[in-house]
């Protein structure tokens, strides 16, 4: 019988607290600035994907979420698939003889998430991260996390901060290859389980404007991107390294919300402008800023951060002897929408129970 050649990888999507917003090579997928995540490292937020490889397979292929979703030459897709085909002939078959030409055949691939898209989570982190995962596993790549991230980031850049659990960052880089724009571990999980996150459903709406030309907009038209960029996020990301390491929450809940409002600020200096961000999303920032300022006032330092991506719903970072309580903040002010706040870092469920 014939050697069946197939692999499963899952990844979970992650939240920036430093965020991407910005190319400098828009093929490559060179960021303007380095950025940094939590990644949301449980099974209910995750992409897995299957892929394999058969000499009797006439052209690459990928279901999404069993649907059927067309491979166009030149993508992200296409490109990543390659990348990895070159890494297993260039790793594997070229020091091998006896290696399978697996990079010859071609693959077919399934990708599954089991979040719905109605959770408000972008899928093209946990996706690409997972496609990337499962090609390496089937072709027994010798690579390191981050050096496979240097794949997913050409699918999508936030992706590359998915290849590892914990506290991410994404190293711009500085050559004009991209060879060193890659993720990096800033801690493990471990290193900080009380840390929790909240995600909060404002709106399941689809976004206006896609991450990927609004940022370019931005780049183009933005004076106050120029500035986030030369001044103000190198000196967050040490920053904020610093206080991950020390367990710092007060500092990082402090860079965890100022760098969501300088994003929001400079999609609002981009020209257009776009907004995010809607009346309940800043009701919920009132909220938090207030709770902070009463635990402030007792001497107790920040208790909660909230940040913001390209879209209404917030996610609230917080210790877990505080996560309870904010929930039930949360639901008490927004009551409509109660059943769509979880506590995606620990129990995933009703956090306010
Ligand atoms: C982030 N976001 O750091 C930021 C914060 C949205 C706001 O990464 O064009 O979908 O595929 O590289 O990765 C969204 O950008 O864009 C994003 P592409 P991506 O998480």
């Amino acid at each position: 019988m014939a050697t069946v050649y197939e692999a499963t990888a899952s990844a979970p999507v992650n939240i920036a607290v430093i965020k991407y917003w910005g190319k400098r090579d828009t093929k490559l997928i060179l960021p303007t600035n380095s950025s940094l995540s939590v990644t949301l490292d449980q099974d209910h937020l995750r992409s897995t994907t299957t892929s394999r490889a058969d000499p009797s397979f006439t052209e690459d292929r990928l279901w999404l979420n069993g649907k059927v979703d067309e491979i166009t030459p030149g993508s992200r897709l296409a490109t990543c698939i390659a990348e990895m085909k070159r890494l297993r002939k260039e790793t594997v078959e070229d020091k091998d003889p006896n290696a399978p030409k697996l990079s010859t055949y071609k693959v077919h691939i399934a990708s599954y998430n089991n979040f719905p898209t109605a959770a408000g989570l972008a899928s093209s982190a946990s996706g690409f991260a997972a496609l990337v995962a499962s090609l390496a596993q089937l072709y027994a790549l010798p690579a390191s996390p981050s050096t496979l991230s240097l794949i997913a980031r050409q699918g999508s850049g936030s992706a590359c901060r998915s290849l590892f659990g914990g506290f991410v960052a994404w190293e711009m880089g500085a050559l004009p290859s991209g060879e060193d724009s890659l993720a990096v571990e800033i801690a493990p999980r471990e290193h900080w389980p009380q840390m929790h996150a909240l995600i909060c459903v404002v709106s399941d709406d689809k976004k206006g404007t896609s991450s990927t030309s609004g940022m370019q907009r931005t780049v183009d038209t933005s004076p106050l991107l120029q500035h986030r960029i030369a001044h103000v996020v190198p000196q967050r990301m040490a920053a904020i390294s610093d206080a991950i390491r020390a367990r710092d929450f007060d500092t990082f809940a402090r860079i965890t919300m100022a760098d969501s409002n300088q994003f929001h600020a400079v999609a609002l200096d981009t020209e257009p402008p776009i907004f995010y961000m809607n009346d309940v999303s800043r009701a919920i920032i009132a909220l938090i800023v207030e709770y902070n300022r009463l635990a402030l006032a007792q001497g107790k330092g920040y208790k909660a951060a909230y940040t913001y991506d390209a879209g209404p719903n917030a996610v609230i970072y917080a210790l877990e002897e505080n996560i309870k309580e904010i929930a039930q903040l949360v639901t008490a002010y927004f009551p409509q929408r109660a059943g769509e706040f979880k506590d995606v870092l620990g129990l995933y469920g009703d956090a306010a129970k």
